[in-house]
C-alpha cells in the first residue's frame, strides 16, 4: 500500500518540479562605438542618418547598450548569474583607442550591469577587441588584466582567483549552488594574436584547464565553460578562429575529460551569430552542448571580397538545472533594429523559444543531437537555424547547399580536416567535385580578413 502511494505521488509530480531550476542571462559583443554620433569610427559604410539605437553598418551607440541591459532586467531580474562573453570595445582602429579609453568603456558597462543586477554575479570574460593593442593578449600579467581584475573582483569574489585573472585573464569560481564556472581567456589562441604565436601553452592556461577539470571530477563538481572565442569552426563562413595547434590542444584536453560527465555546457561569443555545436564522448554518444550567443552589436563586416549579413541585436535567457548545470531551454530576445529606430522605442521580443521552435524536449546534448539528425533530412530546420543565426533579419539570403553542408558538418567536426571530409561526403567524392580556383582564393582571403574582424 505504502509503495502504491509513493508510486502514485511520483507520477503525479511533474518531472520538472523535481529539478532545481534557475535562470542565466547570456550577453555578448556589445562593441561600444563612442564615436557613433561623431566620427563613426566603427561604421563600414557612410551612414547619413544614424538611428538612435544603431545601424547595421556600425557598432553600438551607448543607448543600445543601456537599453539591452535594462530590457534584461525587465524581462527577468531574478537570475542566478549573468554570463558576459566580451568584446565591449568597438571595431575601432588602435590609433583612436588607448588602455584608458578601453577601461572607461569597461567601467561604464560593468557599472550598468551592477546597477541593473545588484548582488547578482556576472561571470565575465575578455574578448579580442578588449585588449590594447587589439588582439595582442599577453601570456603574462598586464595592465589590462590587473585593472579589469580590480573592476570584477566582487563578481569573481575570491582573492586567489582575482590574482589568477590578473596573471592571464582567466579564473575559476563556484556558484552558490556549487557549480564550477571556468572563465577562459581563449584570445590567447586567436590567429590574430602575434605575441603567443611561438608558445605551446600561453599563460599556462592549458595546464590549468586540465588541472581544473581533474579537480572538478575528484570533487564531483559539474563545470560550465565560458569564453569569448570558441574553438572549432564557425559556419557557414567556415573559419577556425584558433591557431590550429591551439585548437588541437584545446580539443584534446576536453576529450581527455569528456567521458567523466564533468563538463555540462559551454557558452561562447565572438561569432556575432546564434549557433550551437555538440561535443561527443569517445564512444560517439553526445556529451554536452555548446551555445554561441548572438551579439548586441548589429555591426556587419565589410571587406573587399565579401560583406557580412546584417543582424539584429540579441540577448538570451537560459533555464538550467542549478545542481547539474545542465541547460534546459534557451529563450532568445531581440529587437528589429530599423523598426526600433523608426518608432524611437525598442520592443525587445521573444525571437524564439529553442525547444518549442525545434520541437524538442530540452537542450541536452542527446536532444540536440537528435535535432541535428532531423536537420540532415529536413531542409526547413536548417533554414530555421540559418534565420536565427542572424537574429531574424528580414530578407536574409537563402542558405544554399554549400551553406547547408557547412552548417551540418560544423555541429560535430571541430578540426579543419575532419570538417572538410565531412563536407566532401555531402557533396560527393572529394576528387570529382573540384572547387574552382577563384573560390579557393576567395575563401582563404576571407579567412585572412575575418581573422581581424569579429
Ligand atoms: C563613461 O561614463 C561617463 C559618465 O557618464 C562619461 O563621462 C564617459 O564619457 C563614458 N565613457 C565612454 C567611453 O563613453
Ligand atoms: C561571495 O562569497 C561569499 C563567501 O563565500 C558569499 O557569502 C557571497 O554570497 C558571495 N557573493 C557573491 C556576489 O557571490
Ligand atoms: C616567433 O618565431 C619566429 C621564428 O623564429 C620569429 O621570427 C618571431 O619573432 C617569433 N615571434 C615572437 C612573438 O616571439
Ligand atoms: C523620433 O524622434 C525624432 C527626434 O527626436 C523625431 O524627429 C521623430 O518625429 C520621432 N519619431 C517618432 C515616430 O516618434
Ligand atoms: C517554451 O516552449 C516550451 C515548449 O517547448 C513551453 O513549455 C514553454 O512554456 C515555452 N516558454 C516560453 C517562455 O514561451
Ligand atoms: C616576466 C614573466 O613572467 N615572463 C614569462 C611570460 O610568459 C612566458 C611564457 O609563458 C614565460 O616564459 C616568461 O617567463
Ligand atoms: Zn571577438
Ligand atoms: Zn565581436
Amino acid at each position: 500500500m505504502k509503495l502504491m502511494v509513493v508510486l502514485m505521488c511520483m507520477t503525479a509530480i511533474p518531472v520538472n518540479s523535481l529539478q532545481n531550476i534557475g535562470w542565466i542571462w547570456h550577453v555578448t559583443d556589445f562593441h561600444y562605438d563612442f564615436s557613433y554620433w561623431s566620427d563613426q569610427f566603427s561604421c563600414n559604410n557612410e551612414v547619413t542618418s544614424p538611428g538612435i539605437y544603431g545601424d547595421y553598418w556600425c557598432d553600438s551607440p551607448w543607448l543600445l547598450i543601456k537599453d539591452s541591459i535594462e530590457s534584461m532586467k525587465e524581462i527577468r531580474p531574478d537570475v542566478d548569474f549573468l554570463i558576459w562573453t566580451g568584446d565591449n570595445i568597438g571595431h575601432i582602429h588602435d590609433e583612436h583607442l588607448s588602455i584608458d579609453q578601453n577601461m572607461d568603456t569597461f567601467r561604464n558597462i560593468t557599472n550598468e550591469l551592477k546597477r541593473q543586477f545588484p548582488n547578482i554575479p556576472t561571470y565575465a570574460t575578455l574578448g579580442n577587441h578588449d585588449y590594447y593593442p587589439s588582439d595582442q593578449f599577453s601570456p603574462n600579467t598586464s595592465e589590462i588584466y590587473q585593472r579589469i581584475g580590480e573592476m570584477w573582483k566582487d563578481w569573481i569574489n575570491d582573492t586567489e582567483q582575482v590574482e589568477q585573472f590578473k596573471n592571464g585573464g582567466f579564473y575559476s569560481v563556484k556558484t552558490k549552488y556549487g557549480l564550477r564556472i571556468l572563465g577562459l581567456n581563449t584570445n590567447l589562441y586567436y590567429t590574430s594574436n602575434k605575441v603567443t604565436t611561438n608558445l605551446t601553452d600561453p599563460a599556462g592556461q592549458f595546464a590549468w584547464l586540465d588541472q581544473q577539470l581533474t579537480t572538478a571530477k575528484t570533487n564531483n563538481e559539474k563545470v560550465i565553460i565560458t569564453a569569448h572565442i570558441p574553438p572549432g569552426i564557425h559556419t557557414p563562413s567556415n573559419v577556425l578562429w584558433f591557431r590550429s595547434n591551439f585548437n588541437e590542444r584545446f580539443l584534446n584536453i576536453i576529450k581527455s575529460h569528456v567521458n567523466d560527465d564533468t563538463i555540462k555546457v559551454a557558452y561562447y561569443g565572438h561569432n556575432h551569430a546564434d549557433g550551437f555545436k555538440i561535443v561527443y564522448k569517445t564512444d560517439g554518444t553526445p556529451a554536452f552542448p555548446v551555445f554561441n550567443g548572438p551579439s548586441v552589436t548589429p555591426w556587419r563586416y565589410k571587406i573587399p571580397v565579401a560583406t557580412g549579413p546584417p543582424h539584429n541585436p540579441g540577448i538570451r535567457l537560459i533555464s538550467y538545472d542549478r545542481t547539474t548545470g545542465q541547460p534546459i531551454n534557451i529563450l532568445t530576445y531581440y529587437i528589429n533594429l530599423p523598426e526600433s529606430n523608426a518608432n524611437n522605442k525598442t520592443d525587445w521580443k521573444l525571437e524564439y523559444n529553442f525547444t518549442h521552435a525545434y520541437g524538442i524536449d530540452d537542450v541536452t546534448a542527446p536532444s540536440i543531437h537528435k535535432l541535428t539528425e532531423r536537420m540532415v533530412k529536413d531542409r526547413s530546420l536548417v533554414d530555421m537555424y540559418y534565420k536565427y543565426k542572424d537574429v531574424s533579419v528580414t530578407n536574409s539570403p537563402a542558405c544554399d547547399d554549400n551553406c547547408r553542408n557547412s552548417i551540418l558538418c560544423g555541429f560535430s567536426k571541430s578540426k579543419m580536416d575532419e570538417f572538410n571530409s565531412c563536407k566532401d561526403s555531402y557533396t560527393g567524392s572529394a576528387n570529382t567535385v573540384l572547387k574552382p580556383a577563384p573560390v579557393i582564393i576567395t575563401t582563404s582571403m576571407c579567412l585572412m580578413y575575418f581573422m581581424h574582424m569579429k
